[in-house]
């Protein structure tokens, strides 16, 4: 399994446009994504359009695997991201430049107005504990569609 796993990597990133998803699966500071059988708690988020990610729970602690169900309550459309500063500033770059994309990126869920979607994130290995919560919807973030957050040892 471990010597043919590389291999299928390969074999997806050459069938896929946006190999970069596999990319970034690697750089992540802030661990990484994580499978419904890994998930240790729930926390629910609603993104509205008074420009703001309200969670239920803010107490994610290192070594959570955490399901974010986030449903978009507004009438236009929303964004729920989990990134670093860094990461963060270019994904708002790119949303600039591109301000229709719809992201497949395992750590950013696009939501259509009254969406629900789920993200699973496993906070294991973390090089960078201080994390943003954002929409990148251009505009959203500078509104305060975002919420700084960092990780309990
Ligand atoms: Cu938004």
């Amino acid at each position: 399994m471990n010597r043919l796993l590389p291999l299928a990597l390969i074999a997806l990133g050459g069938l896929l446009p946006q190999a970069s998803a596999f990319a970034h699966a690697t750089r992540f500071a802030f661990g990484s994504p994580g499978t419904p059988s890994e998930v240790t708690r729930t926390i629910h988020v609603d993104a509205n359009d008074a420009m703001k990610l309200v969670f239920d729970s803010r107490d994610i602690r290192q070594g959570d695997v955490v399901k974010f169900v986030v449903h978009n309550s507004g009438r236009i459309a929303h964004e729920f991201g989990i990134d670093d500063a860094a990461g963060q500033r270019e994904h708002a770059a790119m949303m600039r430049q591109m301000p229709g994309m719809v992201h497949d990126d395992p750590n950013v869920i696009a939501l259509k107005p009254g969406e629900t979607r789920q993200l699973i994130w496993k906070f294991t290995k973390l090089r960078e504990r201080t994390l943003i919560f954002a929409c990148n919807v251009p505009g959203h973030y500078q509104a305060g569609m975002f919420l700084r957050l960092t990780i309990q040892p």
